[in-house]
């Protein structure tokens, strides 16, 4: 599930498909996702410059051509005046390295390569990981499997999604008002569709503060509870403490059996990617699983695992869990994950790789990076930190408008500086400085999550309204920042 509401989880560019394409909840699950993919390419005739069962498998910017010469599967080659990536920020898969992984009988999935059609009834399951994607499985599974055992490394602060139907009155208001729900997005921080909140928590007492977090609970959905109840969550101790607090007492009011309960309950600050959990089908949250005799969670930060075993998984404290199926909500080796492993070499032959060896993953505005010319990042390092597909619009509006004028004025090399890099890394910084997320860096944000990876901020923080602003003022400006490309030749 998307825990973006559905009316803004879609391109805002179609209006008639805005009026007219049918969303039945509010949050889209995969296989919704995919049919509104399939459906606007189908509608667009898009398919004709797809190819599919293609991997790039190198991309080497060649100084004398001035173009990129690719590698695809099978040993093709290709050749391009221009790469524009659209690898995914959350694509490439991330397991975890315990020893015995192989040795398991059972099945094994990982979330992001679910299989079709699998069944889980009557079968005795293991989840590793509680993060956004952990939660939302968890929540929908525990019904049909006979056990479940959620393996947590750190417990998280769920938030339940709200999910329900759309009704005929919810659709006509969207339908009545997109202008003003896309201006809203663009001109918000999150890009969520909700309107976040303008007042601190130090302004209103305590009775108000109590509403206004319950009020966001009842409405649903993480983002919304940590950006629409006060302006200072992410930012001030006391207010992030006092939403942790109110989640810590939702979660003792809804878990009946204590040891479930303190073993769930979060006491980090509140500041990683928020989670948001779904509905099962019989409409149960997150949390009430573990009201369930078939569902336990283990507490990997008391009894670690110590090894996979042909049937099941072995904690430090003796006991083997068995299972029929393990699942990996452990995910991804995310933002440069993908850029990383195709060899990507830019002039002289410097490899994306290298490039971000000491500074980490970094560009000029999320979507070029110095000696790369002529290659765009969509979704890429040091992006806005915001719901994706507004981001990516105004992404790719900017490469379009990029390119356009470089091919007009006949001098298609468009490159960004290494000042403007530092510049906009600086800027990253400065807009993050202030955000209790550094507090939790443990995550895959910061890039913690995967051995071996460069701890560093790999987002713009300053939001989708700042964003569009810096995109706007870099064109507006002759597109500062990048070696000149638009003078007529
Ligand atoms: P996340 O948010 O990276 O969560 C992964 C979870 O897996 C998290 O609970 C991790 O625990 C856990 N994990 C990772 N490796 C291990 C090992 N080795 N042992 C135990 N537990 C482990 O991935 P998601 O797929 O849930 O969500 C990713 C994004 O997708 C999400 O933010 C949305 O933007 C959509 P940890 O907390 O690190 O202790």
């Amino acid at each position: 599930m998307s825990d973006t509401e559905s009316y803004v989880y879609r391109y805002s560019w179609d209006r008639d498909d805005l009026l007219n394409y049918t969303f039945k909840e509010h949050y889209v699950k995969q296989p919704e996702v995919l049919a509104y993919l399939e459906h606007v390419v189908e509608k667009h005739d898009l398919r004709k410059h797809m190819r599919f069962n293609t991997a790039m498998l190198s991309a080497s910017w060649d100084d004398s051509t001035q173009r990129w010469d690719l590698t695809v599967t099978g040993d093709q080659k290709l050749s391009a005046k221009y790469v524009i990536t659209g690898l995914g920020l959350l694509s490439k898969q991330n397991y975890p390295d315990i020893p015995g992984l192989d040795s398991f009988k059972g099945e094994m999935h990982h979330t992001a390569k679910w299989p079709k059609g699998l069944s889980l009834d009557g079968k005795r399951a293991g989840v590793i990981g509680c993060g956004s994607t952990g939660v939302q499985v968890i929540t929908d599974i525990g019904r049909v499997v006979k056990s479940l055992t959620c393996f947590q490394r750190h417990p998280q602060y769920s938030v339940p999604s709200g999910d329900s139907k759309v009704t005929p009155e919810y659709r006509q208001w969207a339908n009545d008002n997109w202008d003003q729900i896309f201006h809203q997005v663009r001109n918000s921080i999150t890009a969520f569709g909700f309107k976040e909140s303008e007042i601190s928590y130090h302004d209103v007492g305590p009775e108000e503060r109590e509403r206004i977090f319950e009020e966001n609970w009842q409405k649903g959905n993480g983002f919304r509870f940590m950006f629409g109840t006060f302006n200072d969550v992410t930012t001030d101790d006391e207010a992030n403490k006092a939403a942790c607090e109110f989640i810590r007492g939702k979660i003792e009011s809804t878990v009946l059996d204590k040891e479930k309960a303190r073993k769930l309950k979060p006491y980090d600050v509140y500041a990683r990617r928020p989670l948001c959990d779904g509905n099962a089908s019989n409409g149960e949250k997150y949390y009430e699983q573990f009201n369930r005799d078939n569902v336990d969670i283990v507490d990997l930060k008391e009894t670690p695992i110590e090894q996979i075993e042909d049937n099941g998984v072995r904690t430090s404290d003796g006991k083997l869990h068995e299972l029929d199926v393990l699942i990996f909500a452990t995910g991804f080796d995310a933002v440069e994950g993908n850029y990383t492993r195709i060899a990507i070499h830019g002039r002289d032959g410097l490899s994306l790789k290298d490039a971000w060896e000491e500074s980490g993953p970094t560009s000029y505005l999320g979507v070029c990076v110095p000696e790369f010319p002529n290659l765009f990042t969509i979704t890429g390092a040091k992006g806005p930190f915001t719901n994706i597909p507004p981001a990516i619009e105004v992404q790719v509006e900017f490469i379009t408008e990029a390119i356009a004028l470089a091919e007009k004025a006949g001098a298609p090399i468009i490159e960004a500086t290494h000042e403007a890099e530092r510049e906009w890394s600086a800027l990253c910084e400065k807009l993050a400085a202030n955000s209790l997320f550094w507090k939790a860096e443990d995550n895959w944000i910061f890039g913690a999550n995967v051995p071996g990876k460069k701890r560093c901020l790999r987002f713009f923080f300053g939001g989708l309204k700042a964003y569009c602003e810096k995109l706007t003022e870099c064109a507006k400006n002759g597109y500062a920042g990048f070696k000149p490309f638009a003078e007529e030749s």
